[in-house]
């Protein structure tokens, strides 16, 4: 029996969309009709124009990483691509555990193909002869297709040593993640692969130098891997023509909480907030979104115009992140969920570096007595929030840590968690 499948896709075979175009219309278990629909037409296109070429595309398109931090990604592949030291590696990072994040487990269930061919592509720009593909743990679903998938390529010369006749050779090996949120952080997962305990390291130096096996490596989410197939196939221009000028593009979406159509949304970069809950069916007596998963921040219902790019998020103190928007209406206690929140911080803090794994700690206790009204007074707990958070922020090693307190310190400036 299959595993269930992921949540809905409202959009599916609307005829403008360009990430979600295959997914709920082609065959997802045949090579066949991936090609049908156009698939495999990047790779060629890949080879016709080299590795330098792609890499301008991909500049000139204007990507930026998916999976939360925007970083440019011609430039990562440039930077690793130059590097004298070999091999190379591509690593894909699909340990998508964001809270509130479910869009590439739709692409990989739903249009598995198109990430095997993605990462083709992207080796041949970086020079890397063998990929992994970091899988979350909890995705059975995309197990199954992404394995049938790198089989069926393998068997059919679209993988393995002479890639379409070309004499490219790259291949791809899958890895399970066993749970943990921070193998997702891309040191702590070269780590993970590699056999260790799945701690991050300390940057730099960045993973383009040394990365996976201390090898110059490319690490991408999978979002970002199959923007590069429209952006070969339509071309920079084109696609950069798409979203608004700093955010090029169309994004995924991944709307829950009070809605009536949850699920993954494909907008170009740009609509409105407002926009994008109007389509997943957000009710009436809306208190706050949460943005950006649980690394972000609030806002709330007298904001639903701000625009749904990098630099427009970040005019209200929040974050477009990995494409999180949680919807909670006046019926959901703020407090409980912040301290939800921060449970799933402590529990997920690797535990190397002691501000975050001790702070982690304190900001979950100090919420709890508040919910729980059994500290002296609030005020003092919220002091010593702001007093621990700031010291998580400074220093901590990596993203977990510097985030943690994002989330609690947007309620309380922004909503007025707890007045
Ligand atoms: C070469 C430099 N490379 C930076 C590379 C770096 C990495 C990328 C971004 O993610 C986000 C956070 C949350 N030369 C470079 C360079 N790079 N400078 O660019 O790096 P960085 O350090 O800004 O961020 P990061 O640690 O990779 C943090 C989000 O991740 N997050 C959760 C994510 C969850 C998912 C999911 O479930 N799908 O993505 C949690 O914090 O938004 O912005 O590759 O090597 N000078
Ligand atoms: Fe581990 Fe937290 Fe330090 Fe990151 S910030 S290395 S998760 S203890």
């Amino acid at each position: 029996e299959e595993p269930p499948a992921a949540m809905a896709v409202p959009q599916a075979g609307d005829p403008s969309l360009v990430l979600l175009s295959r997914v709920g219309v082609v065959d997802p278990t045949s090579l066949d009709d991936y090609r049908a629909h156009g698939g495999y037409t990047a790779l060629r296109q890949a080879f016709a124009l080299g590795p330098a070429g792609v890499i301008r595309e991909v500049t000139d398109a204007g990507l930026v990483g998916r999976g939360g931090a925007a970083f440019p990604t011609g430039r990562k592949w440039q930077a690793t691509a130059s590097q004298p030291d070999h091999p190379h590696y591509l690593v894909c990072n699909a340990d998508e555990s964001e809270p509130g994040t479910f869009k590439d487990r739709v692409i990989m269930e739903g249009d598995p193909y198109s990430l095997v061919e993605a990462m083709t592509v992207a080796a041949y720009a970086i020079g890397a002869h063998k990929g992994y593909l970091y899988l979350r743990g909890e995705y059975p679903r995309a197990l199954i297709r992404l394995e049938h998938a790198i089989d069926q390529a393998r068997a059919r010369g679209l993988l393995g040593d002479d890639i379409l006749g070309q004499g490219y050779a790259f291949d791809i090996e899958i890895r399970r993640g066993a749970g943990a949120y921070i193998c997702g952080e891309e040191t702590a997962l070269f780590n993970s692969i590699e056999g260790y305990r799945g701690e991050p390291r300390s940057k730099p130096p960045f993973p383009v130098e040394k990365g996976l096996f201390g090898k110059p490596t490319a690490e991408n989410n999978v979002e970002t891997l199959v923007n590069v197939l429209p952006i070969l196939t339509l071309g920079a221009q084109a696609y950069a023509a798409i979203g608004t000028g700093k955010s090029t593009g169309p994004k995924l979406f991944c709307v829950s909480g009070s809605a009536d159509r949850p699920g993954i949304y494909e907008l170009p970069f740009g609509a409105t907030l407002g926009e994008l809950l109007e389509l997943a069916g957000v009710r009436k007596r809306l208190r706050a979104v949460l943005l950006g998963g649980a690394a972000g921040g609030f806002v709330r219902p007298d904001e639903l115009d701000i625009p749904l790019t990098f630099e427009g998020t970040r005019e209200t103190g929040t974050t477009l992140g990995s494409g999180v928007v949680m919807a909670f209406d006046d019926t959901v206690p703020l407090p409980r969920l912040l301290l939800r929140i921060a449970e799933f911080f402590r529990d997920e803090s690797c535990g190397q570096c002691v501000p975050c794994r001790v702070g982690t700690v304190r900001q979950e206790e100090a919420l709890h007595r508040i919910v729980e009204r059994t500290g002296a007074d609030a005020a003092d707990d919220i002091a010593l929030l702001r007093e621990v958070g700031q010291a998580m922020r400074d220093a901590s090693i990596c993203g977990l840590g510097q985030t943690a307190w994002n989330a609690v310190e947007s309620a309380i400036d922004r909503l007025g968690a707890y007045e």
